[in-house]
């Protein structure tokens, strides 16, 4: 088949998901199009099978905003032209699936079919898509995919009780590539990092409201006079500062590394004993997963989609959002006595295993089987 990916190529997760989804087709034997305005940050494998082709708008200064979802649209529909795309897979519902319909419009009068899979991520429901400003046109375009997918049952389940949706929606989990044998990464030079009695926490995001940053801070700061511990902070965003800040106040700043954006996650989750997501709202919580598939035990909130992740007492432990307190208390439980923390380490990464992206692949190629018959039989 030929595939085409819509995405944001940044360091969140839709992207993550989308570029890893995208490799792993490709090997599947699909041909897979990237169409994004730059080249996704997890794809640094461009071969016979994985092509991307760049969105470029030009700046006008007529325009107070530059028209994306116009440029993309147009794009798209050269693309599937030129590269005979036989379906479009759209991840995050704001731009891409309101875009895609359009292409898909402008290619039918021309009298090409194209099915449109949209999957909704998170944030394009919740935060942004259920916004006055957008919401008209998110569940518009939500109703008229052929295929619609959320990647847990709470986001589907939030998606129906904000937006009039018509349309059915799959739960596909997002997935992880479970690395074995020798793309393991064991080489983990923990000691570059912490002293050998150290415990190693750790926070990957995109440092955004959302988040609760500072929560995670205070966490560190209990949690470091009751042991010798270290902080990683991985990611960038607009919190970053007033944490490095917080970081200061508290004395604690020798204690705690931000390292901004990287492409090294494995190489810290290698050395990391737990990891921290005390989030506010998360409608999987990818970041969690990758921890997890690293044999890293997660503390998380209990909120959205993560509680179908982080098993409470197996995988990790979690609490009500904001319970600073109740989040210290189960880091310390893990963190204090290594053979509990071995039992989590090892419970964390057989969890993982049901998100083992061999298993979720498969459900979305039949998703797009299904979603071109439908589009023929109309
Ligand atoms: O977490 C973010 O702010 C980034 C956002 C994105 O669109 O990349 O993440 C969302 O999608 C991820 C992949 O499906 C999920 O793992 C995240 O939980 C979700 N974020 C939120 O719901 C806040």
């Amino acid at each position: 088949m030929n595939i085409g990916i819509v995405c944001y190529p940044t360091f969140g997760g839709s992207g993550v998901v989308a570029t890893e989804l995208g490799v792993e087709l490709s090997k599947h034997g699909h041909s897979v199009h990237f169409i994004t305005y730059s080249q996704p940050v997890r794809l640094d494998l461009l071969n016979a099978n994985v092509h991307f082709h760049e969105v470029s708008v030009p700046e006008y200064p007529l325009f107070h905003y530059q028209p994306y979802e116009l440029a993309l649209s147009s794009k798209l529909v050269d693309m599937v032209k030129l590269h005979q795309i036989d379906l479009l897979h759209v991840h995050y519902a704001i731009p891409h699936a309101y875009a895609a319909y359009m292409a898909k419009k402008m290619l039918h009068e021309e009298g090409i079919i194209l099915p449109i899979v949209t999957t909704l991520h998170g944030t394009d429901i919740t935060l942004v898509g259920s916004h006055p400003h957008y919401k008209s046109a998110v569940a518009f375009s939500i109703n008229k995919s052929d295929a619609v997918t959320s990647v847990s049952q709470s986001l589907k389940d939030d998606t129906l009780r904000l937006f009039n949706i018509t349309n059915e929606i799959q739960v596909v989990p997002n997935f992880i590539e479970l690395k074995r044998g020798d793309h393991e990464f064991t080489d983990c030079q923990r000691d570059i990092m912490a002293d050998e009695n150290e415990r190693i926490i750790t926070h990957i995001s995109n440092f955004r409201p959302v988040k609760r940053i500072t929560d995670i801070i205070h966490i560190f700061n209990n949690i470091q006079k009751e042991i010798p511990a270290k902080l990683m902070m991985v990611g960038e965003g607009p919190e970053k500062e007033p944490a490095e800040m917080l970081c200061e106040k508290l004395g604690i700043a020798d204690k705690v590394i931000f390292f901004g954006n990287s492409n090294e996650i494995d190489k810290i989750l290698c050395f990391t004993d737990l990891f921290l997501l005390p989030s506010e709202t998360e409608s999987f919580g990818l970041a969690a997963l990758e921890a997890m598939s690293c044999g890293v035990p997660v503390i998380s909130s209990n909120t959205g989609g993560i509680p179908e992740v982080n098993i409470h007492g197996v995988s990790g432990l979690l609490s009500d959002v904001g319970d600073i307190a109740d989040m210290t208390k189960n880091a310390l439980h893990i963190l204090k006595n290594d053979d509990i923390l071995k039992t989590f380490k090892s419970n964390a990464k057989a969890e993982s295993l049901n998100f083992d992206i061999k298993k979720i692949v498969p459900l979305y190629e039949a998703i797009y089987e299904s979603a071109m018959e439908k589009c023929i039989s109309i």
